[in-house]
């Protein structure tokens, strides 16, 4: 997932009546995509309100936006509403750039609304989702319980919710702007890593679809927008702190104010050569938050991430990179003051 900070919360087992009822509708035909298009048009009608809830990343505002797009002169209005405070620089550039007309959902008036869409999330993703019932649901994670809506498009095959906004939109012959069409290009290349994570032949059609009509320097000018000055500093201390011993790469950068920038300094020293494993650590609320990056050759940060850190707090992730996220408490008295040493010791445990 690459929302900002999302709620993940751990999927209770389906009860048997909802799983048997997807098994059903599992094995009707597969819907085209103008039958999807006409039934999620015939759910609104021309004095609808519509508020289209997201947790704001690249993929569910691009994706808010078709949804817009696709109801324009059916409904009254759509307003796009995201309940989390948007940080991520790329994501504020990206809405400032491609003028997303988003508004925090704080700010708004609930009674407005005669119908809600949940996009590229689900109600269970998050406590602020679930007081709202939802006529729509488009997303592409993995299907949860609890998604009673009149309307229910999940795709969990699909790399992005956004390839399937393209092929609704096309459905419904509508060729997005360029703004529309950069935004959905770059929330595919987003939730794909550039097509190197889980992505199936649709989106890359989705994709080569949007490509003659994206603007690619605004793409460019968004995917640099990643530090703010004020972060370089982190960058100082972490070449400060950096200790390298039998290709591993140790900085223990201190408090943060984001989480994100851990992940930009681990991504820059993964690329030393040589260095087959970089661990960097911060602090961040009252939480140790450690990066693992690894080429994944014959290594597994995932596994590493969890045997280090699963009894103590949550850990986990992929071949190449994972993450590690423990309460300060959690730790032993005589690792409570961190330092690079204490991230060298631990995680050389079970190495
Ligand atoms: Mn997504």
């Amino acid at each position: 997932m690459t929302g900002e900070s999302r709620t993940v919360r751990i999927l209770k087992s389906e009860k048997p009546s909802v799983a048997a009822s997807r098994r059903k509708r599992n094995s009707l035909p597969k819907k085209t995509a103008k039958e999807r298009l006409q039934e999620f048009w015939n759910i609104f009608g021309k004095d609808d309100e519509v508020l289209a809830v997201i947790s704001a990343d690249p993929d569910s505002l691009a994706s808010a936006l078709a949804v817009k797009r696709l109801l324009r002169y059916r409904v009254k209005n759509v307003t796009i509403g995201y309940l989390n405070e948007i940080r991520r620089l790329a994501n504020l550039t990206m809405l400032q750039l491609l003028k997303i007309p988003a508004e925090r959902m704080k700010s708004l008036k609930a009674d407005k609304f005669t119908k809600y869409i949940i996009i590229d999330s689900q109600p269970c993703h998050n406590p602020g989702f679930e007081e709202i019932k939802y006529t729509a649901v488009i997303d592409h994670h993995p299907v949860t319980q609890g998604c009673q809506a009149d309307y229910v498009d999940i795709r969990p095959e699909y790399g992005a919710t956004a390839s399937m906004m393209v092929e609704y939109l096309r459905a419904a012959e509508m060729k997005p702007s360029v703004a529309l069409a950069t935004a959905l290009f770059y929330a595919i290349k987003v939730d794909t890593q550039n097509f190197e994570k889980k992505a199936q032949l649709a989106d890359a059609i989705s994709f080569r679809y949007l490509f003659n009509i994206a603007n690619q320097n605004l793409v460019r000018k968004i995917e640099l927008s990643e530090l703010r000055k004020s972060e370089l500093n982190y960058f100082k201390t972490a070449f400060a702190e950096m200790r390298i011993s039998k290709h591993r790469l140790y900085a223990h950068v201190g408090r943060v104010r984001t989480p994100d920038i851990l992940v930009i300094i681990a991504d820059f020293f993964k690329r030393v050569h040589d260095v087959a494993w970089v661990f960097v650590s911060g602090i961040h609320g009252e939480k140790l938050v450690v990066i693992f990056r690894c080429d994944g050759y014959k290594k597994n940060a995932g596994i590493l991430a969890g045997k280090t850190f699963g009894q103590i707090g949550a850990a986990g992730g992929h071949r190449e990179s994972a993450r590690a996220e423990v309460p300060l408490k959690n730790l032993a008295k005589s690792d409570q003051d961190f330092n690079t040493k204490t991230l060298r010791r631990l995680t050389s445990r079970h190495l």
